[in-house]
């Protein structure tokens, strides 16, 4: 059904749709190539919220040769007015004859009505080029489109018997320098870095993206049950945190991180008095954020492993064993069946330096 030369456009339109990895959320990362004859005749890709959609930047630079021209798009054309006009409308007006999408748009508001317009309209329409690896691009998009969860990705480093830290709390450093920047890498795609009050307190963590550059820093999530966040902490500079907390919460204190730029949102508690990590993750997905990664220690790790609310664990494994009483990446309860064993599946093995970086999801 599909040509070699759909295939290499395609891949290409997909590669563009990369160069938004760090910038488009809350929007998906999309590609877009337009072809006259196997000849690219314009092409675009999505860059920032709010600007033209890749199919827009690819038909101004089309021009005219548009008319009669094969679209390849990552996602389907959206067919709603949002923050800008309707793509398929867009690429009806300018006469294209054929658009090849690699996967429909999971945006309830489009979900189909871009491809049905467009055939509507007499352009021949093919779906389903390449969509795993669209699909792999916008995991965070398509699961806060479908589940109205953001997805979220829990990142550790270890030693090789999967020890986290020392007991007397020492951590720095575990895996090797190459391992730290490829863990950078992560967090600037995501749209929000995640972490305990615990974390907070004793790293002071920072939760930015340093070691590579970015054009946009992830916002901040903290969960303080009690509100213990010191006003200096250095989680409060730079990009907006994010501070979800219960109702034990010091009502002036609230005023006050506001006031410095904070948003603090007070949720249901758990019997032991913890956010709720189900309505915190939800709240997240209402405030549009598709993917997040947690960088956290083993308490939140193991909470929220056990909620059945990861998607996806990163773990930096360094050639060392650290023995003794040792912290563990995720503390989970006493298990006395292995039926009851958490089971994941390995997406990824490879060397990042001299330590290995694996790559399981639920
Ligand atoms: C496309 N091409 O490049 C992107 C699409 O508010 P807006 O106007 O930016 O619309 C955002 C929605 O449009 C987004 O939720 C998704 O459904 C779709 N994104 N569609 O045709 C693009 N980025
Ligand atoms: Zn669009």
């Amino acid at each position: 059904m599909f040509s070699l030369a759909d295939y290499t456009f395609m891949s290409h339109a997909l590669q563009l749709a990369e160069k938004g990895l760090n910038t488009t959320s809350p929007n998906p990362r999309v590609g877009c190539v337009i072809t006259c004859n196997d000849q690219i005749v314009g092409s675009g890709w999505h860059e920032k919220v709010g600007q033209a959609h890749a199919e827009i930047n690819a038909l101004v630079q089309a021009g005219d040769a548009a008319r009669g021209a094969t679209v390849y798009v990552t996602l389907e054309p959206c067919s709603h007015h949002g923050r800008t006009p309707p793509c398929a409308d867009a690429l009806i007006k300018a006469g294209v004859s054929r658009v090849v999408i690699a996967m429909e748009d999971p945006n309830p508001q489009v979900l189909g009505n871009g491809c049905a317009a467009l055939k509507q309209a007499g352009v021949s329409v093919q779906t389903g080029l390449l969509s795993e690896q669209a699909q792999a691009l916008n995991i965070g998009f398509i699961n806060r489109m479908r589940s109205q969860r953001p997805w979220v990705r829990l990142k550790v480093a270890a030693s090789l018997d999967g020890k986290t830290a020392l007991n007397n709390g020492q951590s720095q450093w575990i895996t090797g320098e190459a391992a730290r920047i490829d863990g950078h890498r992560w967090r600037a795609r995501s749209c929000g870095m995640m972490t305990g009050i615990g974390t907070i307190l004793a790293d002071n963590a920072r939760l930015s993206v340093r070691h590579i550059f970015t054009s946009r820093q992830p916002k901040k999530i903290i969960i303080d049950n009690r509100l213990e966040i010191p006003f200096d902490a250095l989680v409060l500079q730079g990009e907006q945190a994010f501070i979800f907390t219960t109702a034990s919460a010091d009502t002036g204190k609230i005023t006050t991180l506001e006031k410095m730029g904070a948003r603090v949102i007070v949720c249901k508690q758990s019997d032991q008095g913890r956010v709720d990590l189900n309505q915190m993750l939800a709240t997240l997905a209402d405030l549009e954020f598709n993917e997040i990664m947690v960088e956290a220690g083993s308490g939140l790790n193991g909470a929220l492993m056990h909620a059945g609310l990861v998607d996806e664990l990163i773990i930096y494994m360094a050639p060392s064993l650290l023995g003794g009483s040792a912290k563990d990446m995720l503390q989970l309860p006493e298990l006395t069946c292995l039926d009851h064993k958490i089971s994941l599946k390995i997406e990824d093995v490879r060397m990042v330096g001299r330590d290995i970086r694996l790559v399981a999801r639920l």
